[in-house]
């Protein structure tokens, strides 16, 4: 089996393909030019004989036949390439919608313009498409799930939710065997320095470092920083987050790699929410983390910076995912916990 990975540089990109060349899969991964080196979370893959990187942008529609007119042989295209921090995306509306709007459209219609009808599509869509929209479940709790109807309030999802109606027509239309996952904020060791969970758990490395290397002594704070008695002119930054009571359904990123590949081996292709089904605030978050690192109360140590609140926020997430359970027999096996403790260990 041969399969082209777009975004194989991000955090799923990387641990899909570890997927696929363990069950044997030959993996071509689609790189940007880039002034620097984006190789980090697939270095241990460079010299695998199974494993090639090529050139291409999924903006650029050439770029994108040219990688398939040179793979003709290709079983599946999972599209993971995207513009994919939320509030990044207010400041870059028109890049978001280039890449993660068009660049789903690019990849389709060109499989299409080629003629390549047997090739499986996986297209990483996003409960962030949901936005402030949710069903209430009989024990009166709120979810998303596959009927839930999308109200997008960011550039980034309206975005998707483009690609993810795209999806459906060109299954529809041309009869392209070509799936979406509605994926709920999967994360790990891998994930990207400026998303909520990794921003914590860096923190939380770099303070330790500070606290057990230079400041060995007592520490004191005030609203910005924490001190060290043995030299007050060394100091710590707080942590600095911005909204803490936004509820998000937590996943590990190595769990959904496997939804993603069991969406292409199906007869059918279909849309599946994956998730964990619980939901908890950054604060919980919080808390887990400072708990677990032995830090003590996170409120000493964290400052609300209304810098990191978005122009519109997606207030609570969470997913009921049966269809996958029943559909796929996917299931996750980190619960939060789980995953914080799976991230400190390998950041600590
Ligand atoms: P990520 O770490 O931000 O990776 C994004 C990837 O897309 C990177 O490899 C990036 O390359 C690549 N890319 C960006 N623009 C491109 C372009 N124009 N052409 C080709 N490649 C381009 O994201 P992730 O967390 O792995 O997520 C993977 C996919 O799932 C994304 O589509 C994301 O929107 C979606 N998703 C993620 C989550 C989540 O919680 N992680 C949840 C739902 C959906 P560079 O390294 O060069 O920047
Ligand atoms: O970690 P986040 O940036 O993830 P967000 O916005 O939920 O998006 C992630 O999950 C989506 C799936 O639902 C993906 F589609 C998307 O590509 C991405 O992977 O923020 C999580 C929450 C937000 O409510 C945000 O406002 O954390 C809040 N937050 C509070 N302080 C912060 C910060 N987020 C970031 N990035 N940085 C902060 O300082």
């Amino acid at each position: 089996m041969k399969a082209i990975i777009t975004g194989i540089t991000g955090q799923d990109g990387s641990h899909l393909a570890d997927l696929l060349l363990e069950k044997n899969y030959e993996v071509i991964g689609v790189t940007r030019r880039c002034s620097v080196d984006t190789t980090e979370r697939i270095k241990h893959l460079l010299d695998f004989d199974r494993f090639k990187l090529i050139e291409g942008d999924i903006t650029d529609v050439s770029s994108v036949i040219n990688i398939f007119k040179n793979n003709e042989n290709v079983d599946e295209v999972y599209n993971l390439a995207a513009q994919s921090h939320v509030a990044s995306s207010f400041n870059q509306p028109s890049l978001t919608w280039d890449i993660t709007g068009k660049g789903c459209i690019n990849l389709l219609q060109s499989l299409v313009d080629l003629a390549m009808f047997r090739v499986k599509f996986y297209q990483a869509s996003s409960s962030e498409m949901f936005g402030s929209s949710y069903d209430i479940d009989e024990q009166g709790r709120k979810y998303q799930n596959e009927q839930t109807k999308f109200m997008p309030n960011s550039p980034y999802a309206i975005s998707k939710c483009a690609a993810h109606y795209s999806v459906r027509l060109f299954r529809d239309a041309y009869d392209l065997h070509a799936s979406s996952g509605i994926l709920f904020n999967h994360e790990g060791p891998r994930r990207g320095e400026n998303f909520v969970t990794q921003k914590i758990v860096s923190w939380i490395k770099n303070y330790k470092t500070w606290k057990d290397k230079v400041c060995v002594g007592s520490t004191s704070y005030n609203d910005d920083y924490i001190y060290c008695d043995r030299d007050t002119g060394n100091r710590f930054p707080k942590l600095r987050l911005g909204n803490l009571n936004a509820y998000r359904d937590w996943g590990y990123a190595g769990d959904y790699v496997e939804a993603m590949w069991l969406m292409l081996q199906q007869d059918y292709a279909d849309d599946y929410v994956v998730c964990t089904g619980e939901t908890h605030t950054i604060e919980e978050f919080l808390e887990i983390a400072f708990n677990y690192s032995g830090i003590g109360d996170w409120k000493n140590y964290v400052v609300v910076d209304p810098k990191f609140y978005r122009p519109s926020e997606v207030d609570y997430l969470r997913g009921d995912c049966s269809k996958a359970r029943e559909e796929l027999g996917w299931k996750p096996k980190y619960d939060l916990e789980g995953l914080i403790k799976l991230m400190l260990d390998a950041k600590l």
